[in-house]
């Protein structure tokens, strides 16, 4: 048995729009009712995916969803046709290519039962998300389906704010080791909301059966969330032992250190100080919403990260000294997400990490090249070229929208498991 990381993206639905809808993420009110791209948006997301699997990685896929999300108008009392344009926007949504949202998990080795456990995010926060959960929970019960290995819990009940992964770091000598779990709640975020609460981190955490003594629950500072990081991900990520954060990225962060390096002695704290680069460049280049991963074959670290962190010289420079030294992270690699991060989507945001041996997935949820190859010929023949958010109640584009979701999932041989 070979128990890895594997890295699964959200591929980018065919309705992907810019309408303005995710209020504290500075980026999707900026991007507001400009025009998207869905096939550009989709490729450079694919290629990322290729990218990770060149790196030697473990790459999984989740599937768009079917929009317009026809079941949640209709407990609205309500159609696409009919309904008013911010409901219609929601519906439409292609938010669940972040599968940093889809679940928090954790893996076998920090579970009372020895199973990986899933809860899948209920999003609650934001309208246009708070319909994703019941077609994500779909998706995991198929690809997590073996019982004797995984677990899948139901969301958390609203009112209680969860947001998955985005606000969940795993802490541990390596991937297959018992792990200290540090669940990031928010308490408030001057005129954006905390979208994640510590009732929900902590029901995850009793849910998934871990060990109090190796949980931490900590607040992310308020100046962070009000500043656009509208979760922990966009100042904060770990990998193995080497957590990498922003020095304001906590809200008190010399107790959450000092009870990190209890539980975990050969942690790495690398923080980058608010004097070099501020919370702000932090946000703008989404350095920290990077995939640290670790290289097969004794390779270090590398960072994943989007091209937009070259941009900004401070950044830059600061990235080129860490990994110019002798310290974990030994590599940077840009990759282009433009389109995603157009609506503060960075790498990270778009894939869910999952400790795991593979031959306990389903297949249909894992990928190779040549895999990517069909689906990328999929996206370049059906995906609409062009949306600007005064289309979407379109019904042509409404039809090429269900009709490319449709072509690809029975090109995956999943059509008799999700179309409902
Ligand atoms: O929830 N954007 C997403 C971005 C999620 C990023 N994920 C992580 N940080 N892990 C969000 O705010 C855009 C909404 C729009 O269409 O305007 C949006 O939902």
């Amino acid at each position: 048995m070979t128990v890895r990381e594997i890295n699964f993206d959200g591929l980018v639905g065919p309705s992907h729009n810019y309408a303005g809808l995710s209020l504290g993420n500075l980026a999707s009110a900026r991007n507001a009712g400009a025009v998207s791209h869905p096939r550009a948006a989709a490729l450079q997301g694919l290629e990322k995916m290729r990218a990770n699997i060149r790196l030697g990685l473990t790459q999984g896929l989740f599937l768009p969803q079917w929009r317009p999300d026809g079941a949640w108008l209709a407990m609205l009392g309500t159609d696409v046709g009919g309904a008013e344009p911010h409901i219609r926007a929601a519906a439409m949504s292609a938010s669940s290519m972040w599968a940093a949202n889809a679940a928090t998990v954790s893996p076998a080795a920090d579970t009372i039962d020895g199973r990986t456990h899933l809860t899948v995010a209920n999003l609650v926060t934001m309208p246009h998300r708070s319909h994703e959960w019941p077609q994500t929970l779909r998706q995991l019960q198929l690809a997590f389906s073996a019982r004797d290995a995984f677990e899948v819990h139901p969301p958390v009940p609203a009112p209680f704010g969860d947001e998955g992964a985005a606000n969940h770091m795993r802490l541990c000598e390596n991937h297959g080791a018992p792990g200290v779990e540090v669940f990031v709640y928010g308490q408030s975020g001057g005129p954006f909301p905390a979208r994640q609460h510590v009732e929900a981190s902590k029901a995850v955490a009793r849910l998934h059966g871990l060990d109090p003594a190796r949980t931490l629950f900590v607040q992310q500072s308020d100046e962070a969330i009000a500043a656009g990081a509208f979760h922990n991900d966009v100042v904060a990520v770990a990998n193995e032992h080497v957590l990498f954060a922003h020095e304001l990225a906590f809200a008190d962060r010399d107790s959450f250190y000092a009870a990190l390096r209890a539980a975990l002695p050969c942690v790495e704290i690398i923080e980058v100080p608010a004097a070099l680069v501020s919370l702000s460049d932090a946000i703008r280049s989404y350095l920290f919403n990077a995939q640290l991963v670790t290289l097969p074959d004794g390779g270090g670290m590398a960072l994943v990260l989007p091209s937009e962190a070259q941009a900004i010289p401070a950044v830059w420079n600061w990235l080129e000294k860490l990994v110019a030294g002798n310290g974990p992270i030994r590599r940077l690699v840009p990759v282009d997400v433009r389109q995603s991060m157009a609506n503060g989507g960075g790498p990270a945001c778009l894939r869910l990490r999952v400790v795991a041996d593979s031959a306990d997935i389903d297949p249909r949820f894992l990928l190779d090249e040549a895999k990517l190859d069909e689906i990328a010929r999929i996206v370049g023949a059906y995906w609409p070229e062009d949306i600007a958010p005064a289309d979407l109640g379109d019904t042509r584009l409404i039809a090429r929208i269900e009709q490319s979701w449709l072509t690809l999932v029975d090109h995956l041989q999943l059509s008799g498991d999700l179309i409902p």
